[in-house]
């Protein structure tokens, strides 16, 4: 069996291709990759390493397919997505579930032997004509205990492209491996292409075994449901994280820096497109990651380290006064894929809210595209898609952080939740403790739907930890998981709610976009213990004379204490009425939900209720 897999992927690569292969002495990784290769049947085979040679191959790749082209910036091109193929497709992405297993009932499975037929079948013949790349990443910092290696195989090289610049190379960790199983692996094809896009998408799938931690992706190509590196492995990692004590999260790193050289590391979870990549991006801190980390324990603290090493980021409303940094890493030769944006006959490319007004014609998500133009339901379509994303490596960023690759991770003091809620919580709070935190505002995060995923926008939705679309375990060990993490942990990070899109009864924001600053000044002044609090039923908030300080420093702005009021407006009966969803929602989709839960809810409402019935329904912050 060994010897004719060898000679099957003898047959289909090159020299050069075939000597990396057997680099690798690891005769289960050589099984996987033929069994592959015989199912998918493409007309060869190329084995990637970590060199500069393999890299530029697949850009070549990518642009002789016709999967990206040139824009007019050297090392700049363009991808598009299908017409339909725009976000992560929620509904077709299903957990391979063995019997005997309950993953719960808010979790989207398919009985494992049935899904594998199927998907197997869809991956038949899928590479004929083409050629399958194998590659091997590695998630987190090499030579790190954060380190897991992964081996992608995809015919895409616009996806394989990507990873290139997203990901740490990861050949040297597989020679580390040696004969070992442990390291995760995705199986994705294309499909049919038309002009360089997936046709099929009425057939995409994306299936998830944990058991034997494997992704496969068909009939699509868009980010989110191909690029395995990123949100197929982060439910393959929830699920390890599990057995193994330690945290996946759709988080943020970054260092935030005090006015005396001071840095102080944080982790943010927010929902996709809720202000995360632009929290992370503040002026003044340097960024470490965007999107996912992982958080382990060690000597009594927590480290964490993002698991990538580039940005997957939402193009839309970069411009040079709300994003400089990413501006001038996209103007600039760094390699730079852009999608689903639109491109002039110049090839320049144009998005939503770039400052620059709206080109007349161009070429876009659905072909050629004009002013005006309406697709078959009569709907406009815009110049650019809402979800349109940039590729860049954080190496081309001048706020980045100097311990992106750090083996260690970085010693994160506080964590920050955040979703996109226009009535319940204040801009900025911290929880009376850990638990207190993981309950009230991580498990009870909520946001409204964005163009991220497929579906409607704007619809409140449970979110805990903003990880829901990739909690890949039931959710109450998955919160379990959460509370028993700081267990040996001698002071636990300090956890924070944010909220950047509270609105006023009439619908306007009462925030602005760049008061994000102070209000992350302000988390860090409080885990270093250097400003009191407010404590409220919810938690504490800022006093007003600290925000008010913090303004004039960093936006030059005087802060009116009319505003701090009305922001920092305890409001009990959203808040109530939250509690009474989340409560329900636990009880009806999470059997087994830790008992701390429901009790530390309904403390909360307690103290909600006797509030109310001292000083009414809306509570200043001066009441308390
Ligand atoms: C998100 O949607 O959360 C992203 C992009 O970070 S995706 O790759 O689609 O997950
Ligand atoms: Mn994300």
């Amino acid at each position: 069996m060994k010897e004719k897999n060898i000679e099957l992927l003898k047959a289909k690569c090159s020299k050069e291709s075939y000597k990396k292969l057997i680099g690798l002495n690891n005769p289960k990784l050589h099984n996987f990759i033929a069994k592959y290769t015989k199912l998918c049947n493409p007309d060869s085979v190329f084995i990637g390493n970590d060199s500069l040679e393999d890299r530029q191959h697949i850009r070549n790749e990518a642009l002789e397919k016709g999967e990206e082209k040139k824009l007019v910036i050297e090392g700049h091109t363009v991808h598009f997505d299908g017409y339909n193929d725009q976000a992560r497709d929620k509904a077709q992405t299903r957990y391979l579930l063995p019997p005997g297993v309950d993953l719960g009932s808010s979790l989207n499975a398919i009985d494992k032997e049935k899904g594998l037929r199927e998907i197997h079948e869809y991956l038949k013949d899928i590479m004929v004509g083409k050629e399958m790349y194998v590659l091997f990443f590695c998630l987190g910092p090499t030579n790190s205990e954060f380190s897991i290696p992964c081996l992608q195989i995809t015919d895409s090289g616009y996806v394989a492209h990507s990873e290139y610049i997203l990901y740490r190379a990861g050949y040297e960790e597989f020679r580390k491996l040696g004969d070992s199983e442990d390291f995760f692996r995705y199986v994705h094809g294309a499909g049919v292409l038309e002009n360089g896009v997936s046709k099929n998408v009425d057939k995409r799938r994306i299936y998830i075994d944990l058991e034997d931690n494997i992704v496969y992706s068909v009939n699509t190509q868009y980010g989110g449901n191909t690029i395995g590196l990123k949100k197929l492995s982060l439910r393959l990692a929830i699920h390890k994280a599990l057995q193994e004590g330690w945290l996946a999260e759709h988080m943020l790193l970054m260092g935030v820096h005090s006015r005396k050289g001071r840095v102080t590391y944080f982790a943010g979870a927010f929902p996709s497109a809720c202000g995360k990549t632009s929290t992370a991006m503040l002026e003044g801190e340097t960024i470490v990651g965007d999107d996912i980390a992982y958080l382990r324990k060690k000597d009594g603290k927590i480290y964490a380290a993002n698991v990538e090493c580039g940005i997957f980021g939402i193009i839309r409303d970069v411009n040079p006064k709300n994003d400089p940094v990413i501006w001038e890493a996209l103007n600039s030769e760094e390699e730079v894929i852009f999608s689903n944006i639109l491109v002039t006959e110049e090839m320049i490319p144009y998005w939503l809210g770039d400052g620059r007004g709206m080109p007349e014609k161009g070429i876009n998500y659905s072909g050629e595209w004009y002013k005006g133009k309406k697709d078959s339901w009569e709907n406009e379509i815009s110049h650019a898609h809402k979800n349109a994303r940039y590729t860049v490596s954080l190496y081309a960023l001048k706020n980045l952080d100097s311990k992106l690759d750090d083996p260690c991770g970085v010693e994160v003091k506080g964590i920050v939740y955040g979703g996109r809620d226009s009535s319940i919580w204040p801009p900025v709070q911290e929880a009376f403790d850990w638990t207190h935190g993981v309950i009230t505002m991580g498990a009870s995060l909520e946001s409204e739907t964005t163009a991220a995923t497929l579906g409607k926008e704007g619809v409140r939705q449970f979110n805990p930890m903003s990880n829901l679309d990739f909690v890949s375990i039931p959710l109450g060990r998955y919160i379990n998981n959460h509370l028993k993490f700081v267990d040996s942990v001698n002071t636990p990070p300090s956890i924070f709610s944010v909220n950047y899109f509270l609105k006023n009864k009439d619908g306007k924001y009462i925030t602005g976009m760049e008061d994000k600053r102070v209000w992350i000044k302000w988390m860090e002044l409080r885990v270093n213990d250097d400003v009191e609090a407010i404590k409220t039923p919810a938690g504490y908030i800022p006093k007003y004379e600290d925000l008010k300080r913090l303004f004039s420093e960093v936006l030059d702005k005087n802060y009116r204490e009319e505003d701090y009021t009305r922001q920092f407006t305890l409001r009990i009966p959203e808040n109530l009425a939250k509690i009474k969803r989340i409560i329900n929602i636990y009880k009806i989709k999470a059997p087994d939900t830790p008992a701390a839960l429901f009790r530390v809810l309904e403390e909360q409402k307690k103290r909600l209720q006797e509030a109310r019935v001292k000083y009414g329904d809306y509570i200043a912050p001066s009441v308390f």
